[in-house]
């Protein structure tokens, strides 16, 4: 018997890629069922070959439901992932409302799968902001062999990691400069066409912003806790998949060439680094793949046992949708859930 999984916010960026890593991964469901909110009823989205039309979120019974995959932003998440918990369905939510609850376990699965067993206590499993996801992937391994003590982050984030709007505005905007029309900037603070924003997510007493704080609050919860993490998160004019510039000072001594072949083997990231032009991922090849690529890998000599990388991934994905899925993964392979009794 196949599982049944609901995918909240089905309409918007991540749902819809929701919907396409469910069926390309061969997800063993039985029955897919989109929602949102009442605006949305009714519009189609696509599941593999078939259409599906979206429900309504408000009165779904979520009883036979055995996973819900959330992407609805953290008010819908505050107000429905306990319930929907309570009604039995594991959700896995991708919003930031329940991650740094200490009963809830924020996982990437490469990084720490054996956390998930922790989401008993409210049936909620949260999934990390993107910019963290891909970053952990990469450090994990790192870790494990010389003790990470600090790390310097710069990224470089797409604009649909701020939703389809922001997609929306990029693209007007850009078609603006080449038409002389009036340039409108809603969704971001300034321009973002032919532009970059040091600014994401709302300014925090410290001087940095949330998104800088996720980053390291949440490498913290997935890695550990003595890692020091300080962020400088830019908005980038590209489509889709989030960049990084990454300096880390480590415990012990790690060559380049050593944190070249661990990476190579490590689960999740795909190095390509040739060290000439062209010899380096950027967010052009990794939209749509599911690896975090890293690149650029040397040694920073302006620290004790230092190293630095660039690292990219798509944001939609490994950042959101595909890290979600990995998860329900998760939670089959482990037998931590099993497909309930369906009402014929
Ligand atoms: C961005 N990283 O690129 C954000 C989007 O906490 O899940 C995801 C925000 C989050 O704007």
């Amino acid at each position: 018997m196949g599982y049944k999984v609901a995918v909240v916010g089905a309409t918007g960026n991540v749902g819809r890629e929701m919907l396409n890593i469910l069926d390309e991964r061969k997800f063993p469901a039985d029955e897919v069922v989109p929602l949102a909110s009442r605006r949305s009823v009714g519009v189609e989205v696509s599941y593999g070959d078939r259409t599906l039309k979206v429900k309504a979120l408000e009165h779904y019974d979520f009883s036979d439901v055995d996973i819900c995959l959330m992407s609805a932003g953290g008010t819908v998440s505050k107000e429905w992932s306990p319930q929907i918990g309570a009604a039995g369905a594991v959700v896995i939510d991708n919003s930031s409302a329940w991650r740094m609850d200490p009963d809830v376990p924020l996982i990437v699965p490469e990084v720490n799968a054996g956390a998930t067993e922790g989401f008993k206590k409210k049936n909620i499993i949260a999934n990390p902001n993107c910019s963290t996801a891909q970053l952990v992937v990469a450090l994990k391994p790192l870790h494990d062999k010389a003790t990470i003590k600090r790390v310097v982050v710069s990224t470089y984030q797409s604009v649909s990691g701020a939703g389809k709007d922001a997609m929306d505005e990029l693209f007007s905007q850009t078609k603006a400069v080449y038409t002389n029309d009036e340039l409108v900037a809603k969704k971001f603070p300034k321009r973002i066409a032919f532009n970059v924003i040091p600014h994401i997510d709302v300014f925090m007493e410290d001087g940095y912003t949330k998104e800088e704080w996720k980053m390291m609050a949440e490498t913290k919860k997935i890695l550990d806790p003595k890692i020091k993490l300080s962020a400088t998160c830019v908005r980038v004019p590209v489509f889709v998949g989030h960049s990084e510039a990454v300096n880390i000072e480590f415990e012990n001594p790690i060559s380049a060439d050593e944190a070249r072949e661990i990476l190579r083997k490590a689960p999740g990231c795909l190095v390509i680094d040739k060290q000439e032009p062209g010899g380096y991922a950027t967010p052009y090849e990794a939209a749509g793949e599911d690896a975090t690529y890293i690149s650029r890998i040397r040694e920073d000599a302006t620290v004790e046992n230092g190293l630095a990388f660039w690292c990219v991934s798509d944001n939609l994905r490994k950042g959101a949708a595909l890290n979600a899925i990995q998860i329900a993964e998760v939670l089959i392979n482990r037998k931590l859930i099993s497909a309930k009794k369906k009402a014929a």
